[in-house]
């Protein structure tokens, strides 16, 4: 009776798509203690509404759970507080919101992000992600590459760095409508050198596990840089400048001493503050070994090599 009554509620609500993980706990455990309902909750998977092509995970990564990955989040627009950021997210509206693509560039233009993604198609990617803090997680991001974007608008020769500006809008976000007592200065901005930004990992993302973005997640477009700390990963962006000289990212502004422009995730180079040797990945106990790059030095490290890492951190 219980058995088919948890049949019934998995199958119907899809809370459960991996049934093989679920048979794994064995017959015995099959009752609706606290347990079962958790690994439920952890397992839900939403029902996928973006069109894109699948990724492969040749790496094997091990995803974090859609609970996780839009539970715990770091939007100060919001809040500091990372459990609280996707309550107070969740009226925001990101209807028809237009990105402009403007600066040194041969065809500045403001468009759609409807039709941004009619324009480039969706993939989707699975990357390591990984927080100043020390909190790492593994995303299935939907999204396409910043490289296409940057083709298109035809950046002059002069344009070296792209500058990346997020809303902002008081009636949106609580922090900002702070005002002088806002935890940082608004908008958030950030920036990559030109080569960055070109490089095949940078990724625009609009979804993650086939659904459009969380509010709490940037939506409705945020950029990804999975070899570099989170904070680099600008959400809910307004506005993608072409520049000369390099922006003064958000988090170099409020503290140089502890945030640069580069953010390489990198173990042989700490924090003032704590050590970066170590992770924990969201929902494991035991912490892991951070990777040079976040695991991607193949694909990005000779992007780097004329370069001191400990000062241009
Ligand atoms: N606009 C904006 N973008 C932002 C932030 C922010 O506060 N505001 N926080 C950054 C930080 S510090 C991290 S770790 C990631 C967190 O992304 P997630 O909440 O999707 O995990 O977003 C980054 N992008
Ligand atoms: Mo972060």
């Amino acid at each position: 009776m219980m058995k088919n009554l948890m049949d019934e509620k998995i199958t119907s609500k899809k809370l459960f798509d991996d049934r093989r993980k679920f048979f794994k706990l064995g017959a015995a455990t099959i009752v609706a203690n606290s347990a079962v309902m958790e690994l439920m909750a952890k397992e839900y998977i939403p029902v996928p509404s973006l069109h894109y092509k699948k990724a492969t995970n040749k790496n094997s990564l091990e995803l974090n759970t859609f609970e996780q990955i839009t539970s715990y989040n770091n939007f100060y627009e919001f809040t500091t507080n990372k459990k609280g950021v996707k309550p107070l997210a969740q009226n925001m509206q990101t209807k028809g919101w237009t990105i402009t693509i403007d600066g040194l560039v041969d065809h500045p233009l403001t468009i759609s992000v409807d039709d941004l993604i009619k324009k480039y198609g969706l993939e989707e990617r699975i990357y390591r992600f990984r927080c100043v803090e020390g909190w790492a997680m593994v995303v299935p991001w939907v999204g396409f590459e910043l490289q296409k974007l940057i083709a298109d608008a035809s950046p002059k020769k002069e344009a070296k760095y792209v500058k990346f500006t997020a809303k902002y809008d008081p009636k949106i976000f609580p922090d900002q409508s702070r005002g002088i007592l806002a935890t940082i200065d608004y908008p958030y901005v950030e920036g990559l050198r030109m080569d960055e930004a070109m490089n095949p990992l940078t990724l625009l993302a609009v979804g993650l596990y086939g659904k459009s973005l969380e509010n709490q997640n940037g939506a409705p477009i945020r950029l990804v840089v999975p070899w570099k700390y989170g904070f680099k990963s600008i959400k809910s962006i307004d506005r993608i400048t072409f520049v000369k000289e390099q922006p003064l990212n958000t988090w170099q502004k409020e503290n140089p001493d502890e945030y640069g422009f580069y953010a390489n995730v990198n173990p042989h180079v700490d924090h003032p503050r704590w050590s970066q040797k170590k992770e924990r990945v969201l929902g494991h106990f035991f912490k892991q070994r951070t990777h040079m790059f976040n695991g991607y030095e193949k694909e990005v490290a000779s992007m780097y090599k004329n370069m001191d890492l400990k000062k241009n951190f």
